[in-house]
């Protein structure tokens, strides 16, 4: 069975320690959430002695999960913190954790950190509220949830995996987020919170949509500061559009420029040709089908550019 040995040693951590901390990452998502606040949700059900809390910065779009508890330093004297969905330590949302007696961490990407005196680290895991439901599974002679934890580990598991899309899905996927249905998870209720978008993002979309460029099996757009500001969005917001240009019938690689004041952050897919050598070429890396890459000005523009048709022109050829 699948790190037996680390949650084994995980639960009885948790049975050691009257008040358990949960952290998570700095601007939040879906998977994030859902594994603080599911986590919360089993040990509190199943250990109604002990003091749970959950902490970090706040998502808008995710509170229905949850609401981030408020705690002072003090709490921290003699506590386990748990650290979920975090990879990089410095990423770790409200750096008091390291004020716990010992750390946990869980967590389903690739590490680059080595945080924590038990590190339950998986990444065929494709959300790391998976991880947390198959824990409650595999303890669950012993251990607890109510509705409100199902729903929170159940969110995880949808966002992570782009509503069941993307690989790493399995036959467990789909089991665990089934169990959380038996725990009476809405999954209309849910489909509709995480539908919810802003004006301005739709606003936005529609600039995407009305002003995309293309050259040679490459659709992009320049996301400049006067368009980020003009629909009042975050720059996170603004880099988040350029799943819209994927996925276009003859255009395998597509692109994202955001500009920010110093320098130009580019957002590279493809769905055809590897491109992380040439996001290498361009101060950037990545995986074979998704990379970031950057310009120091829009001189470099027409240069990248031609080197993506050359990128796709040997695709096409081979
Ligand atoms: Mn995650």
């Amino acid at each position: 069975m699948k790190g037996r040995k680390k949650m084994e040693r995980i639960l009885n951590k948790i049975k050691e320690y009257n008040t358990i901390i949960i952290h998570g990452h700095k601007r939040p998502d879906g998977d994030c959430y859902g594994s603080q606040f599911g986590l919360k949700n089993l040990i509190q059900t199943s250990f109604p002695d002990k003091k749970v809390y959950v902490v970090g910065e706040r998502s808008a779009f995710v509170d229905f999960v949850g609401q981030m508890d408020i705690i002072s330093d003090e709490t921290y004297r003699g506590a386990l913190s748990i650290v979920v969905d975090t990879a990089v330590e410095d990423r770790i949302s409200d750096s008091r954790y390291v004020m716990g007696a010992e750390i946990i961490k869980i967590d389903h990407h690739i590490p680059v950190n080595d945080y924590g005196i038990i590190r339950w680290v998986d990444t065929s895991f494709p959300s790391c509220a998976q991880m947390i439901a198959y824990f409650y599974y595999k303890f669950r002679d012993e251990l607890k949830i109510t509705l409100e934890g199902a729903i929170a580990m159940y969110t995880g598991i949808v966002t992570d995996t782009g509503r069941f899309r993307f690989r790493g899905v399995s036959e467990l996927t789909h089991q665990l987020a089934g169990l959380m249905i038996a725990h009476g998870v809405d999954v209309e209720y849910i489909d509709g919170k995480l539908g919810i978008e802003t004006l301005d993002m739709i606003s936005l979309k529609g600039y995407v949509y009305s002003n995309f460029m293309t050259a040679n099996g490459f659709v992009y757009l320049r996301m400049t500061r006067d368009i980020i500001e003009k629909y009042n969005v975050s720059d996170e917001q603004a880099a988040s559009m350029v799943g819209l240009l994927g996925g276009i019938e003859g255009f395998p690689v597509w692109a994202l420029f955001i500009e920010y004041p110093d320098e130009i952050r580019i957002r590279l897919r493809s769905n055809g040709p590897t491109i992380d050598q040439l996001a290498n070429k361009y101060g950037g890396g990545g995986h074979a089908k998704a990379a970031g890459a950057k310009l120091s000005s829009w001189d470099e523009f027409p240069a990248f550019i031609k080197d993506v048709e050359e990128v796709v022109r040997v695709y096409k050829e081979a």
